[in-house]
């Protein structure tokens, strides 16, 4: 009963934060895309060719959520973007909290579109809001296609599906229409990408959705 109790106390506060957060973003005009995955799906991948593919177009910013190592962060830095790096210790996702604290960070380099990139993980994160205008999901070729079914309320919550790494497709007994028809189970309204940050193939649909959602 105790821990119930706490653990409602602290979804409160987080929802206080991320309520904060919002209205910052909406009244700065910043677009927020909180990017989850399991460990190595291809988040900092997919963030680095998004940045290559806007950074003509747009000011971006980004968050790097990691339990430990600023590595994600020197990635994105090397592209010569804004990149703040949350170093989270044991926390296996971000909270609104956290975020609060880079508003002042937010506001110095003014990005139009913002993504944050979150800890390595497909339960955690799906309790947090953040204060992002959308949630998507990376899930890769190498995880099972079932794990939707097995994951489902960071499904729920997500705008998009992003399957990466399809190259490795035919090493893998994944089944790309399997992994769709679980997604829908939980969460009919979901829009898919099939793409490979490795080789390009596919990314320039998500490019073009990221433009239009984003209304860039
Ligand atoms: N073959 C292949 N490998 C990929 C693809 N996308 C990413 N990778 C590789 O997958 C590994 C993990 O990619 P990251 O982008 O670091 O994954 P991540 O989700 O950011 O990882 P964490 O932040 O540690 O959770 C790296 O070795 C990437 O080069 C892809 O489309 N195809
Ligand atoms: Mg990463």
């Amino acid at each position: 009963m105790h821990d119930i109790l706490v653990e409602e106390e602290v979804l409160a506060e987080n929802e206080r934060f991320a309520r904060e957060n919002r209205s910052h973003f909406v009244e700065k005009g910043i677009f927020v895309l909180n990017l989850v995955s399991s460990p190595g799906a291809g988040k900092t991948s997919l963030v680095e060719r998004t940045l290559e593919a806007l950074r003509e177009r747009v000011r971006m910013a980004v968050i790097e959520g990691d339990l430990a190592t600023d590595n994600d962060s020197r990635r994105i830095g090397r592209l010569g973007i804004p990149v703040r790096q949350i170093t989270t210790g044991r926390a296996c996702h971000l909270d609104a909290h956290m975020i609060h604290h880079c508003l002042d960070w937010i506001d110095e380099v003014a990005p139009r579109l913002l993504i944050i990139e979150n800890v390595g993980n497909l339960v955690c994160p799906s309790d947090f809001y953040l204060g992002e205008d959308v949630v998507v999901t990376i899930i890769s070729a190498t995880e099972g296609d079932d794990k939707p079914l097995k994951y489902p309320f960071i499904f729920r919550k997500s705008k998009a599906l992003v399957i990466n790494k399809i190259d490795l497709l035919p090493y893998t007994d994944f089944s790309v229409e399997a992994v769709k028809g679980n997604a829908l189970v939980v969460n009919p309204h979901l829009t898919f990408f099939e793409l490979s940050c490795r080789t390009g193939e596919g990314l320039e649909r998500w490019i073009d959705w990221v433009k239009e959602v984003a209304g860039l």
